[in-house]
């Protein structure tokens, strides 16, 4: 839905003008990193991805191509559904695909999306590869969709979260949503799930603060976001991108500063928020574990953990969980 402020009928998503509302009235303010991936947003991450600094991609990438046997005999040769949470482009989960596909291994893929464009893409790209593989996308948020599956009954299920998307949460967050997962799973069913490792700080700040200031855009879009589906008045060069990383807690955090006091009206909010001058709006969070952390976090939400699969410089993990 998109702001139209010459229309007499205004039309815009009432949730993400409630979210603003709220986040923008905090002390201090907030707004939420879901809010990024507009059409603008995706093709941002994806330039993200591709960036030398954003080491994140390169590494599961790698994780999943060298150690795809390992991760295949973990989880064992009986038939499943591997239902992936978030999937995009599935380029990550192709080189699973194509192995599992390798070896014969009897299983349904189910990509799971809210986006109908992402799953419709998805598929059409899978077909064309290997029109043998099963494919059966699930369209709509994750809970509803593992709840239908469970109800259906069918067989023993492999989820994928990856993309270290579990650092976006907050611990708390983290927590609430495992143990969600965990309930709507079965004794057997597993989890393989992408953390981004604590490491030397300047490599995890340089991935969030890149000389090309493709982060800093990405960030920025937000307010672009708010300004065309809102109605917003936000002048996007009196804000500047700001990283932190905090070695202790592992909180790598994005902030948009405002470069001067300043009010900013909202029309479909009907309201103006003031800026003070070099007050920061908290935008994302991107939790990074220790080992012992993951370990503690997959015991607090009821898994067993089955196995870890590091990268060569131990920057990243996927770790196999399993619901007994
Ligand atoms: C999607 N998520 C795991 C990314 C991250 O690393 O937190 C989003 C991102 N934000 C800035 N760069 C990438």
């Amino acid at each position: 839905m998109s702001f139209i402020s010459t229309s007499d009928l205004v039309k815009f998503d009432q949730n993400f003008a409630t979210d603003v509302e709220a986040g923008l009235s905090l002390d201090p303010k907030k707004l939420s990193s879901k809010y990024f991936y507009d059409k603008k947003g995706d093709e941002l991450f994806q330039a993200i991805m591709r960036m030398p600094e954003y080491y994140l991609t390169d590494c599961e990438y790698s994780i999943l191509n060298r150690q795809k046997a390992d991760i295949l005999e973990a989880i064992g040769p009986s038939g499943f559904e591997l239902i992936e949470l978030g999937a995009g482009d599935g380029y990550k989960t192709k080189v699973l695909l194509e192995h599992f596909l390798s070896r014969e291994v009897p299983f349904v893929y189910r990509p799971v999306d809210i986006s109908q464009n992402v799953l419709e893409v998805l598929r059409n790209d899978l077909k064309n590869r290997w029109p043998d593989l099963a494919v059966r996308p699930l369209k709509g948020d994750y809970f509803a969709m593992l709840e239908r599956l469970q109800s259906e009954q069918g067989q023993r299920k492999v989820v994928l979260f990856l993309g270290a998307n579990i650092g976006n949460y907050t611990r708390q967050e983290a927590l609430r949503f495992l143990e969600n997962l965990h309930k709507q799973l079965d004794p057997g069913d597993q989890l393989l799930i992408g953390f981004d490792l604590k490491k030397d700080p300047s490599v995890i700040l340089n991935a969030y603060n890149d000389p090309a200031g493709i982060t800093a855009a990405f960030n920025l879009n937000l307010l672009t976001r708010i300004n065309r589906e809102l109605g917003g008045h936000f002048d996007l060069e009196e804000f500047s991108h700001w990283e932190t990383y905090q070695p202790i807690t592992g909180e790598a955090k994005s902030y948009l500063i405002s470069r001067k006091e300043q009010e900013v009206e909202i029309e479909a909010i009907g309201k103006t928020f003031h800026f003070g001058a070099w007050e920061a709006i908290d935008v994302e969070l991107s939790l990074k574990y220790s080992p012992f952390e993951i370990e503690a976090l997959a015991r607090a939400a009821g898994f067993q953990v089955v196995e870890h699969f590091y990268d060569d410089r131990s920057y990243f993990l996927d770790s196999l969980w399993e619901v007994k």
